[in-house]
């Protein structure tokens, strides 16, 4: 079975779950990734190769709604060393500022590399001559290099979801060099912000040597590659969609009933991650709680802390902190009936997500370092009358998007403080002509903009004379 178009990623987009008569069956995972790439996968008959988590061995490709998918088995040391070590405790940490402390283990690398060469091989077997192949994130960095030289033939495209760090962080991984070589083996780098592909850019030039002009980097070889920004986006109009239905229009006016109806929701959803400012943002509220800023009854602080990477040391004790602050602000500032946080971790269905989004009236999103931050554009796509208030980090990539948020240095506490107050106290004109200004950028900057224009600059590279068009997709 070869295709003219194979998307590469750590996580196929389906969860295996146990189905009610017993067998095991797939579920689709929720999540703009999908929605994006997937018109792309139908217009050119593509294949989409990943993990589909766990550690069954030997799954066929099968199809799912239409979709061709080929499972990719990681075996348990793999799961612990190439995905929770060297992807989840070496590679995140660094590319996120360092907001925990990096681990170097050798044998985590050498698993890295086993694993990516592993992904390699089943791409180059399921690609057509002349296919492009468009390889995701962080957990991949080598695929690009180990493809190419399995198939030159190939057009490769890589993007990179989280930021690119740095020189003066990227430097400290005694990898550095494996990984940029890793990374230009593609045709078209993809980052989510200038400043990731300007870092990459340089730091090729520095450590690898090359010759390198604006976005161009020349390799000995004769090849070209490009490093170029494309923010991620949404499916805009199915959230704005999904806010509209009666039946989230009523979820959203229970939960607020739920809540006591208090003057104003505040509201956090996140990976339960320490890069994500939950900590601190909690504490920010609390203490406007203390200093007599805000009462419990007026207002509460929604937070959802969905479970994530719950095998890693550093999630654990990050979600025993969380918990034992929200314990004790409750403890110190709740009332009976009237906690001062509503705490839930938890994931939802996609509905529960909108109806949340519509029932807060401030939604605040600071991370201390975040690639983009969909949740902060989902929350904006679901305000369709214009109201309701963003505070948001400035080291979220949506913060180059989205201006007129309330943009905050999430370091900062007193300043964090003044934001959410301010968000509190803004009158409906204020926040009207903030809301409507962020929601025409969310709709013209869409997440089937995003995966076209990928694709149409990865289109220009050919390197086969077999070499297929990649067809836009179709649209309804
Ligand atoms: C990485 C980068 C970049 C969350 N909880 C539930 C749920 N979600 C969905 C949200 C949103 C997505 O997951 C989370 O995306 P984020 O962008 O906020 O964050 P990461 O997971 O860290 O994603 C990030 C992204 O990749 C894309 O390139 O923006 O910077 O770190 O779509 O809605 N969805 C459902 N239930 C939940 O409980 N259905």
């Amino acid at each position: 079975m070869q295709k003219d178009l194979v998307i590469v990623a750590n996580r196929l987009p389906v969860d295996r779950v146990t189905q009610p008569d017993g067998t095991p069956g797939w579920r689709r995972s929720p999540g703009g990734l999908v929605s994006a790439i997937e018109p792309v996968m139908r217009a050119n008959d593509g294949i989409w190769l990943g993990w589909p988590g766990g550690d069954d061995q030997d799954l066929e490709p099968f199809e799912d709604d239409g979709m061709h998918l080929a499972p990719i088995g990681l075996e348990k040391d793999e799961i612990e060393l190439f995905y929770e070590g060297f992807s989840n405790a070496t590679l995140w940490p660094i590319y996120h500022d360092l907001v925990a402390k990096p681990e170097f283990h050798r044998e985590w690398w050498d698993s890295y590399v086993k694993v990516n060469e592993k992904f390699a091989a089943k791409a180059a077997s399921f690609a057509a001559e002349g296919a492009t192949v468009w390889v995701h994130d962080y957990q991949l960095q080598l695929v690009p290099r180990m493809l190419r030289e399995l198939r030159p033939d190939l057009r490769i495209g890589f993007y990179l979801h989280i930021p690119f760090p740095p020189a003066e962080l990227f430097q400290q991984l005694p990898w550095r060099r494996q990984i940029l070589e890793g990374l230009l083996g593609a045709d078209l780098v993809g980052f989510q912000l200038p400043g990731g592909a300007q870092n990459f850019v340089r730091l090729v030039r520095q450590r690898v040597g090359h010759k390198t002009h604006r976005d161009l980097v020349y390799l000995p070889d004769g090849r070209a590659v490009r490093a170029a920004a494309f923010p991620i986006s949404i499916d805009a109009r199915g959230y704005e969609e999904l806010a509209q239905k009666d039946s989230v229009v009523e979820r959203a006016a229970a939960i607020r009933e739920a809540l006591g109806n208090p003057r104003k929701i505040f509201l956090g959803i996140d990976r339960l991650d320490y890069t994500k400012g939950i900590y601190a943002r909690l504490r920010a509220f609390a203490e406007l709680i203390s200093d007599g800023r805000f009462d419990v009854e007026d207002a509460v602080f929604v937070q959802v802390a969905v479970p994530s990477r719950e095998q890693v040391e550093q999630y654990r004790i990050l979600r025993d902190d969380i918990e034992r602050l929200v314990g004790r602000i409750n403890g110190d500032l709740g009332r009976i009936g009237r906690p001062a946080i509503s705490y839930l971790h938890t994931s939802y269905p996609r509905e529960e997500m909108a109806a949340l989004y519509t029932a807060a009236d401030v939604m605040v999103v600071t991370p201390y370092r975040d690639g983009m931050n969909l949740v902060a554009k989902e929350f904006v796509a679901c305000r369709t009358e214009d109201d309701g208030a963003l505070v948001l980090s400035e080291f979220a990539g949506a913060a180059d998007e989205l201006r007129q948020a309330w943009l905050v240095n999430p370091y900062d506490l007193n300043g964090m403080k003044s934001a959410l107050l301010e968000a509190y106290n803004a009158d409906d004109k204020e926040l009207s002509r903030r809301m409507k200004a962020m929601r025409k950028t969310i709709r013209q900057h869409d997440v089937a903009a995003w995966a076209d224009s990928f694709m149409s600059e990865l289109g220009q590279f050919s390197h086969s004379t077999h070499a297929k068009a990649v067809r836009p997709a179709k649209r309804s």
